[in-house]
């Protein structure tokens, strides 16, 4: 499908572990963290999305409306408290995450049918990849 909506498994996730160093998480839970099989399920009402990634070991979800700040707490990863925005350029739906942490932020778009998704923090990139299930 050409949505974000649905449910997505990942396929691939490259340099997961430099993105969570940048976030400061500690040794213990990347080591956990690089070994998940991340789930995304995708809800979508006009500009409001909802957005539930899952694992066996821990979950996260963020609400946010496109075009409207939002304050995050990123409970579970790296526990901080974020002023998020999400913007639509072009087909990729763009989150900047203002807070301690400079150039965080990530993408999502569709591509080949799949789910592509951009980590960034402080010059890291993660590149994941989902397929839709
Ligand atoms: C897990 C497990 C514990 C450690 C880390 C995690 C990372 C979660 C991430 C979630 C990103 C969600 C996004 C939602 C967009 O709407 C899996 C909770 C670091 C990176 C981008």
């Amino acid at each position: 499908p050409a949505s974000l909506s649905g449910k997505w498994e990942m396929i691939s996730n490259v340099n997961f572990d430099n993105y969570m160093i940048a976030l400061g998480i500690s040794a213990s839970l990347r080591k956990i963290a690089a070994k998940l099989t991340l789930k995304k399920k995708i809800e979508r009402q006009e500009d409001q999305f909802i957005v539930k990634t899952t694992s066996t070991f821990r979950n996260y979800t963020v609400t946010f409306k496109v075009g409207q700040e939002f304050n995050e707490f990123t409970k579970g990863l790296d526990n901080r408290h974020l002023k998020s925005l999400v913007r639509w350029e072009g087909n990729k739906l763009i989150c900047e995450q203002t807070g301690e942490k400079k150039n965080r932020g990530w993408a999502h778009w569709i591509e080949d049918d799949k789910l592509h998704l951009e980590l960034f923090c402080e010059g890291q990139v993660c590149k994941q990849v989902y397929k839709n299930v």
